[in-house]
């Protein structure tokens, strides 16, 4: 049995929710955060045999899609990396491209319904 963890915009959550369902794939959907956008997004737990691994990839693949967004934060310095311990404010807007979706397939133990 896998764990499949997907983040996804928010924009593709209701679709991606519905196509889940529709081909009988559990789902549980948590209301999540990226720490780099700070924006919202959606995180959903799948548990599932390991022959339908591909099934829900190509759900996710034909649900969720790429888009551009801009960000004000956090500050890239001369090195090129991000300076996090900048709150909110003054960086230069930067656009970055998010998604489709992020999606971990992780090994299952053990699984238990009580
Ligand atoms: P955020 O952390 O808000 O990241 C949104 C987008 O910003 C990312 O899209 C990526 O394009 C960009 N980004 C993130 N960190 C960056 C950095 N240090 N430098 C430059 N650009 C950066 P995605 O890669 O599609 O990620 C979408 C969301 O999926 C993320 O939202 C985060 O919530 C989650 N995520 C992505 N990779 C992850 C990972 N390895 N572990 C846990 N969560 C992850």
């Amino acid at each position: 049995m896998k764990l499949i963890v997907g983040i996804v915009d928010e924009e593709d959550s209701k679709r991606l929710e519905k196509k889940l369902v529709e081909n009988n794939i559990r789902v549980t959907k948590l209301a999540s955060t990226g720490g780099f956008l700070r924006s919202g997004n959606t995180t959903f737990l799948s548990g599932v045999e390991d022959t339908d691994v591909e099934e829900v990839l190509h759900i996710y693949d034909t649900t969720c899609s790429k888009r551009k967004m801009t960000t004000n934060s956090p500050v890239p310095n001369p090195g090129g990396r991000y300076d996090f311990s900048v709150e909110f404010g003054y960086a230069q807007p930067i656009e970055v491209e998010v998604g489709g979706a992020v999606i971990f397939v992780l090994d299952v133990d053990q699984f238990h319904k009580i």
